[in-house]
């Protein structure tokens, strides 16, 4: 048989035990893409997408041929802030050397 009165505290007032659910909520994750152009060099796109994105040369070269042929490519997915410093980076370096590549960054 089962118990099932109340449970009392030192004073007999009734005690009511809530369960609270921990909730690990995941953190909205970004798309890092990479735009086509006419003028960066293919060469420098798949430096770009090993430094800052860690692919190996096969990978990066299919990365820059999806960005040539499509128009954009997907470089990488990460959360708010790493997407933010991976695409003011790759603009930064990419301007410094004097070529026109263009990273965005667009919510998942
Ligand atoms: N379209 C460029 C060329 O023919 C190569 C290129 C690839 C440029 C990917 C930008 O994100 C890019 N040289």
């Amino acid at each position: 048989m089962s118990d099932d009165r109340p449970f009392r505290d030192g004073d007999g007032d009734e005690l009511v035990i809530t369960k609270v659910k921990p909730k690990t909520e995941r953190p909205p994750l970004y798309r890092v893409i990479l735009l086509n152009d006419d003028f960066t060099p293919m060469e420098f796109v798949i430096l770009i997408l090993k430094k800052f994105f860690a692919k190996s040369d096969g990978e990066a070269a299919q990365v820059m041929m999806q960005v040539h042929n499509d128009g954009a490519g997907l470089a990488g997915v990460y959360t708010f802030e790493v997407a933010e410093t991976k695409v003011y980076s790759v603009n930064e370096f990419s301007r410094r050397h004097k070529h026109p590549l263009k990273c965005i960054m667009e919510k998942e």
